[in-house]
């Protein structure tokens, strides 16, 4: 029997005991415009306001925005923008159904239409996941690129974006133009103090247009930190047939994610205008620094370290990594001896018992992240989940050895050799120059991830250049071995 496709028109169809949106979606009108309709937001943020939409009513459906791709768009369209989120782990599989996403847009078809919307007196809320190359930034300095290709485009036409921060600034500028409020800017992406970060990118970008657009953002605008998780894997054809299996229709969109979800979030939004996810289990808070923190190093620091020795130890995915006692016990001496020492816990938490969650959030072997999704990008994603520890530890005279493993395996990963000779297909926007640079034995002077102060401290420097003889000496899970657990 062939299965109908999932959407409004089916949406009756659906097997029961699959979670269906609890509201009636055409009266929820679009208030949050996202950028970057990925997996994760339609997971996270996502799954939280249609959890609040069920609640109470409110107009804050989602108008996604895809930046480069029309995929997104292509597969959602034509299911209302309906789709299957399916949550797993060793307790088996669960399905809802999502509603709150109303509109796709993408943005190279017709950037004014996303101008438009976000400028729009309906929208309170920009939220974004462009991922953590997707803002345009030096992530060493954590300011704007100006000679990045995307920003240099949009600073010479700012009609036209392409880029994020190029549609934040022509929206909030045409705002600003109708004598309307600015919207808030809600980042959701695993950088250091995310929302201060995209303030000050926002800022430096308008403030090359006009000086009295930039102080008025300044004065008006609000920009949010947030510390987001949930694992959520890239969507294989296993999870479409997984997905068909569950709701008993056809989802070209589907998406895997775990249990867990946990949304902290800095509570100043403009005119305080925003869905009541805490009444769904988010947690507002005056200062979301610690949870930040103890997210980057601890969940996103250990994901990337098991990427990188994982994938050069032969490994697929984190719960595979996982389930090598080698790869395992390094991990939780990384955690015990060098990241929980140096990273302050948020109030009433305890960071042995997170870390604890996180073992057992990567060991579900329901979820199939793989190792090589996580090892791309690193040279965006090292200063922050590796690179701060390391200078934390470094500032009091504390020892790097299994820190300084990981960032080798990194340079390791990046050469584009694995350990029996194969290339790595390695993901970067820095490809390039890191190959040339692992070529040239000179990775460790990258200013563009290391800053300036680590390729001077000789403490660092000899503790990276030993990790990384030993894996190229004897490979990861041998190096791991001889390091013990103390
Ligand atoms: C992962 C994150 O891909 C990656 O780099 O470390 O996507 C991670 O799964 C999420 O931050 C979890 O919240």
């Amino acid at each position: 029997m062939t299965l109908r496709r999932l959407s409004s028109a089916t949406l009756s169809a659906v097997r029961p005991g699959v979670v269906q949106p609890g509201y009636e979606r055409d009266r929820v009108g679009v208030g949050i415009v996202h950028l970057g309709l990925g997996a994760f937001v339609r997971a996270h943020l996502a799954t939280y306001t249609d959890d609040v939409l069920a609640l109470e009513p409110g107009d804050w459906g989602i108008a996604g925005v895809s930046l480069r791709h029309p995929d997104q768009r292509d597969r959602l369209a034509p299911q209302s923008g309906l789709y299957t989120a399916l949550q797993r782990d060793s307790g088996g599989i669960s399905a809802r159904i999502v509603g709150c996403l109303r509109e796709q847009l993408v943005a190279p078809e017709d950037p004014e239409a996303v101008v438009a919307r976000m400028a729009d007196a309906a929208t309170r809320i920009v939220s974004l996941t462009v991922t953590e190359k997707g803002y345009g930034h030096d992530p060493a300095t954590g300011r704007l690129d100006v000679v990045h290709p995307d920003i240099a485009d949009d600073v010479r036409n700012p009609a036209a974006p392409r880029s994020a921060v190029g549609f934040l600034v022509a929206a909030l500028a045409r705002r600003r133009h109708a004598g309307l409020a600015p919207f808030t800017v809600l980042c959701c992406d695993n950088l250091p103090h995310n929302g201060r970060l995209l303030a000050g990118l926002v800022r430096d970008f308008a403030a090359l247009r006009d000086d009295r657009l930039s102080a008025w953002i300044d004065a008006n605008g609000a920009f949010p930190c947030t510390m987001v998780d949930r694992i959520v894997p890239a969507t294989t054809d296993a999870d479409l047939a997984a997905a068909a299996d569950a709701i008993g229709l056809t989802d070209a969109a589907p998406l895997v994610h775990e249990p867990f979800r946990q949304f902290v979030i800095e509570d100043s939004f403009v005119d305080g205008a925003r869905p009541a996810w805490e009444r769904v289990g988010a947690e507002p808070v005056s200062d979301v620094a610690p949870y930040e923190h103890m997210k980057l190093r601890l969940l996103n620091g250990a994901h990337s370290a098991l990427a990188y020795l994982g994938y050069l130890a032969g490994h697929e995915t984190i719960a595979d990594t996982m389930a090598d006692p080698v790869l395992a016990a390094y991990v939780a001496a990384l955690w015990e001896h060098e990241i929980i020492p140096v990273v302050p816990a948020p109030p009433g938490a305890d960071l042995r018992d997170y870390a604890a969650s996180l073992s057992a959030r990567f060991r579900n072997t329901a979820i199939r992240h793989r190792t090589w999704q996580i090892a791309m990008d690193g040279s965006q994603k090292l200063p922050q989940r590796l690179l701060s520890t390391i200078r934390e530890r470094l500032s009091r005279g504390l020892p790097i050895p299994r820190l300084a493993m990981a960032v080798a395996a990194w340079m390791v990963y990046v050469g584009g050799v694995d350990e029996a000779g194969r290339p790595i297909d390695v993901r970067d926007p820095l490809a390039a120059q890191l190959r040339k640079a692992a070529e040239d034995n000179r990775i460790l002077d990258m200013e563009a991830v290391f800053g300036t102060d680590l390729p001077r401290s000789d403490t660092f420097i000899a503790a990276v250049t030993h990790a990384y003889g030993l894996l190229r000496a004897v490979g990861a899970r041998r190096a791991l071995a001889s390091m013990g657990e103390s």
